[in-house]
């Protein structure tokens, strides 16, 4: 038995309370190295004759990636606590693994048990109910629609006449997006994200002069609320960027620290390393990267807390929106976001807070914090298979297992999973323009789990490299759209919506040792109704898929040409997909 692969601790991702009142456990193991686990387990406090009462369940084993197996279980404590260990079986011998590492017998002391003293329903991760079946579409609102010429800023280059610099403008606007929510809905999506639209001086808005009005340049208060109501009429939520981090150059604070020196009362707002404050050769003040007109503000001052807690509640409290997607998340004190979170949710309990973070994001989706990171990781691993063909179909499901247990599934099911955005070269992109591989990868986005977001354009086949190539303006003009992945992307998101499965109704698991054919591979969606395989050839060469045996007797149906289907083997064409549902 290879003792020091396995891992466990009851805490984050191995231990964690849902909603309906269960823990799931999950213990990692090396790969093909235990047979069977059970798991022993009860109430700490439940004794009789002075022996401790605990039962026997076994595991299954939920999903393995290239080192380890990943096993799950469900359980639902009666008195909200749980002591328990694990009964490892290798073939040969079982050991116990507990608290206390590893025993030859089952210890009958239960200190030597993993302990969770009491489930707090404050400590439940539970994002709001309705994330889960939202389809995100991204707008940065500088490129995507100008609704209104006469708010256009001096110089503003007609609409689309020239490639995007990271200083030119086009006169993009909310009055663009309003005049644009039947596109929106008729694409079918339920929540928009908005990169900044607070004033600042660039195109993207990520240096912040005031918090509280919207760059003229894209309207005013009355237009957001007129874009709000509209969205909401058709079933729109809206998410807005916090730029909290880092304000611009220009945020009147910082303009004062740089007039008055040690002697202005913002002083302590920014990290000033000393005074006088300069930005040439380099800036003696924190910074966003290494960018002098981005200055980092200073959260752990109070009064920087206050003013940032009262932007944050101000958009809530006045303009109902429905998310805040926080900018460099990571960058800022965990102490401050949970304020945050205790703030914004006092005014709407069901408000999404998503943080922009590229790594592994534990520490911030315990429940004290966001609901949701920008899913980075997944976009790698789909780009790197559908996209850049970089790795076999068994890496991918062995990265993506990785993925998927580096956090509790329930935060999966609200996970915020792209493939491109304003800050990554588009998605077509990185297809090389092949719109056979881009169409897979919509089909695994939106069939997949967690919220789907579509960045602005890809659905009409848009290219453009790093930023700012991938921030074009959006095409209107129909003839110049591609209408065929229009129509795919649509199609996609309402199928989602017919088939909760294919969003986050059910269990995932991988389909892909029982593939012959190693450039075929899938997943299936199962609850206790209905399955849902869905399964692609990620070659440029025809392959096949041989549905597994224990599906065989099931009725099947071909969902994407809603036609009955019965062949063990699929024929894939090559960068073909199939979606076929099972009663
Ligand atoms: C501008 C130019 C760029 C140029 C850059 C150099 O446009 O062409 O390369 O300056 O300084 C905003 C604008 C950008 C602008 C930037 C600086 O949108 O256009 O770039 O400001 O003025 C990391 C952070 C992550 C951050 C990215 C950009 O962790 O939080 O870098 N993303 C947010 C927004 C951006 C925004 C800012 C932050 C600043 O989404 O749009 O930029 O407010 C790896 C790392 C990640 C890293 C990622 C991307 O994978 O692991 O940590 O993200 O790459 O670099
Ligand atoms: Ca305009």
């Amino acid at each position: 038995m290879n003792h020091l692969a396995v891992t466990h601790r009851a805490t984050d991702n191995y231990a964690y309370a849902c909603a309906n009142g269960e823990v799931c456990l999950m213990i990692k193991t090396a790969k093909d190295d235990i047979h069977s686990i059970q798991l022993i387990h009860g109430d700490p406090y439940d004794w009789q004759n002075k022996k401790w009462v605990c039962n026997e369940t076994t595991m299954s084993k939920s999903g393995s990636d290239a080192l380890f197996d990943y096993w799950k279980m469900h359980l639902k404590p009666e008195y909200k606590r749980l002591r328990y260990g694990f009964e490892l079986n290798d073939g040969a011998n079982i050991i116990f693994f507990g608290e206390n590492g590893f025993k030859a017998e089952r210890p009958t002391d239960i200190a030597q048990y993993f302990c969770i003293p009491f489930v707090h329903p404050s400590e439940v991760f539970t994002p709001p109910s309705w994330v889960q079946d939202t389809v995100w579409y991204q707008i940065f609102p500088e490129r995507f629609a100008n609704g209104n010429k006469t708010n256009d800023p001096k110089g503003s280059l007609a609409w689309g006449s020239s490639e995007p610099k990271v200083d030119n403008f086009f006169g993009g606007d909310l009055d663009g997006v309003i005049e644009n929510i039947d596109y929106l809905k008729h694409l079918g999506i339920g929540g928009i994200y908005f990169t900044p639209i607070f004033t600042a001086y660039s195109n993207h808005k990520y240096d912040t002069i005031d918090y509280m009005e919207i760059d003229p340049q894209f309207g005013d208060k009355e237009t957001l609320k007129k874009l709000i109501t509209i969205c909401h009429k058709n079933g729109i939520k809206v998410m807005l960027d916090a730029v909290f981090n880092h304000s611009g150059y220009y945020f009147p604070p910082f303009q004062d620290v740089l007039e008055n020196g040690e002697d202005s009362k913002y002083n302590d707002w920014f990290y000033i390393r000393d005074f006088p404050v300069v930005t040439d050769p380099a800036p003696n003040y924190d910074t966003f990267a290494f960018t002098p007109f981005m200055p980092k503000l200073n959260t752990q001052n109070q009064e920087v807390r206050t003013y940032l807690l009262d932007v944050a509640r101000y958009w809530v409290e006045e303009f109902d929106i429905d998310g805040w997607r926080l900018d460099v998340a990571n960058e800022v004190d965990h102490d401050f976001w949970r304020e945050f979170r205790r703030e914004v949710k006092d005014i709407k309990a069901d408000l999404y807070i998503l943080g922009e973070i590229w790594h592994d994001s534990m520490p911030w989706l315990r429940g004290d914090q966001f609901d949701a990171v920008m899913n980075y990781p997944l976009t790698r691993n789909v780009l790197d298979l559908f996209a850049k063909k970089v790795i076999t179909t068994k890496e991918f499901v062995e990265n993506m297992t990785t993925v998927m247990y580096m956090y509790p599934d329930t935060v999966n099911a609200t996970a915020f999973n792209l493939v491109g955005s304003h800050d990554t070269p588009r998605i077509l992109n990185e297809c090389m323009g092949d719109k056979r591989r881009l169409k897979q990868i919509f089909t695994f986005l939106l069939t997949f789990m967690g919220t789907p977001c579509i960045y602005y354009g890809d659905e009409i086949g848009m290219d453009g490299g790093e930023d700012p190539g991938c921030r074009k303006c959006m095409v209107w003009n129909e003839s110049q759209q591609d209408r065929d992945m229009f129509n795919h992307v649509r199609k996609l998101i309402s199928l989602r919506k017919e088939h909760p499965l294919l969003a986050n109704d059910g269990e995932l698991s991988f389909l892909h040792e029982e593939t012959a054919d190693s450039n075929c591979f899938g997943f299936m969606k199962s609850n206790k109704n209905k399955k849902i395989l869905i399964i692609f050839n990620t070659a440029d060469q025809e392959g096949e898929f041989q549905i597994p045996v224990e599906l065989a007797d099931h009725q099947m149906l071909n969902l994407w040409s809603d036609s009955p289907f019965s062949d063990s083997t699929i024929t894939l064409e090559p960068y073909d997909f199939i979606i076929l549902e099972l009663t």
